[in-house]
C-alpha cells in the first residue's frame, strides 16, 4: 500500500499542478539508529572535541593533520553502517512520485555529511553541508572524491596546486545550494524535518520560512518543551515513525 501522507492535515495538493511537494530536512537523529553519532546529547561526537578545534575554518588553519584525523575516523565508521528503515522510507516515497504511483516530488535537505540517503536510493538530495567522501579545493573550487591516501596537503588532481580541505561547511561558512534550496522550500506543501536538534542555522530557520503555505511536521526522538514551530509533532525513533508515515 502507498505512500500518502496526504491524510489531513496534509492533504494539500497543488491546484495549478496537481503535484504535492515535500521538502524533507534531515539531521544527525535520522542515521543514529545506523550506528552514526549524533553531534550534541550525551553521547555526541562533541563531548569529546572542541568544536572550535574541528569544525571552523580556523581550527583547520590551525591544525589540519588533527582535523583530517577526526574526519578519517568519522569516514572508516561511515565505511561500516547500513542506510536504517527511515532512509529505505523516505528512497521509497520518492520513487513512488517518479514513478508516478503518487502525484509527488520529493526533495531530502541534508545537513548530513553520510551517503546513507544516497545508499538506500534517494536521488533528490541536496547536502548542504558538504559530504565526508569529497574534497573541496579551496583553489579551484574541484570536489574530488576523497582516497585513503588523500592528506591536507596533497596536491588538487584538477589544478594541482596543494590546496584541498575536506568538504564540510564549519561554523561560519555558506552552507551549500542555498538557492535551490530556497526554491524548494518557497514550491513546498508539506515540510517534514527528521532528526534535528533545530540549533544550527540557516537549517533551523527553515519551518519559520515556509509558514503561511506548507504544512510542517517534525519527527525526532526528543520533542522539546514548550510551543514548537511545527504543526504537527511525532516523537520516537525515526526508523519506527517514519516508516509508519510513509506506509
Ligand atoms: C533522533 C534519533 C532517532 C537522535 N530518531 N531522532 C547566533 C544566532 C544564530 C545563528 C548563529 C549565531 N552564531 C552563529 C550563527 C550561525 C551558525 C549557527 O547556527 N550557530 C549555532 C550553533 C548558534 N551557523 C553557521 O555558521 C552556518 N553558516 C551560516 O550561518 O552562514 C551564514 C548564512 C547567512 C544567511 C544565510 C545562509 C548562511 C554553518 C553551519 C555549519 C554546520 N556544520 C556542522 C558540522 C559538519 C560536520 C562535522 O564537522 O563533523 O554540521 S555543525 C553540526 O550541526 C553538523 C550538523 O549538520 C548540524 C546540525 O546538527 P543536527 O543534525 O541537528 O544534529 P544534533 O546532534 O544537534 O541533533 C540530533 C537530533 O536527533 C536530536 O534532537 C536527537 O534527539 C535526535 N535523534 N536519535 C529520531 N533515532
Amino acid at each position: 500500500c502507498l505512500l500518502i501522507p496526504h491524510t489531513p492535515p496534509f492533504a494539500t495538493i497543488r491546484e495549478d499542478t496537481g503535484m504535492q511537494r515535500i521538502v524533507v530536512l534531515t539531521g544527525a537523529g535520522i542515521s543514529q539508529e545506523s550506528g552514526l553519532q549524533t553531534f550534541r546529547g550525551p553521547d555526541g561526537l562533541w563531548n569529546n572535541e572542541r568544536i572550535e578545534d574541528i569544525c571552523t575554518p580556523q581550527g583547520f588553519q590551525r591544525d589540519p593533520l588533527r582535523v583530517d584525523r577526526f574526519y578519517n575516523g568519522l569516514r572508516s565508521k561511515l565505511s561500516t553502517v547500513q542506510p536504517n528503515a527511515a532512509h529505505y522510507a523516505l528512497a521509497d516515497l520518492e520513487r513512488a512520485g517518479r514513478e508516478e504511483r503518487w502525484a509527488g516530488q520529493v526533495t531530502i535537505v541534508t545537513q548530513n555529511i553520510d551517503d546513507l540517503h544516497e545508499r538506500a536510493g534517494s536521488h533528490n538530495v541536496i547536502h548542504m553541508h558538504g559530504e565526508l567522501l569529497r574534497l573541496r579545493c579551496t583553489h579551484c573550487h574541484a570536489k574530488p572524491v576523497w582516497r585513503q591516501d588523500c592528506y591536507p596537503q596533497t596536491p588538487c588532481p584538477v589544478c594541482h596546486t596543494p590546496s584541498l580541505r575536506p568538504d564540510i561547511v564549519w561554523f561560519g561558512e555558506m552552507p551549500y545550494h542555498m538557492e535551490a534550496i530556497g526554491t524548494r522550500l518557497a514550491e513546498c506543501d508539506l515540510f517534514v524535518a527528521i532528526g534535528t536538534s533545530g540549533t544550527v542555522y540557516p537549517a533551523a530557520g527553515f519551518v519559520d520560512s515556509v509558514a503561511g503555505h506548507a504544512d510542517t511536521m517534525l519527527f525526532n526522538l526528543d520533542i522539546p518543551h514548550g510551543p514548537s514551530p511545527f504543526d504537527q509533532v511525532v516523537p520516537g525513533p525515526a526508523t519506527r515513525t517514519v516508516s509508519a508515515w510513509v506506509r
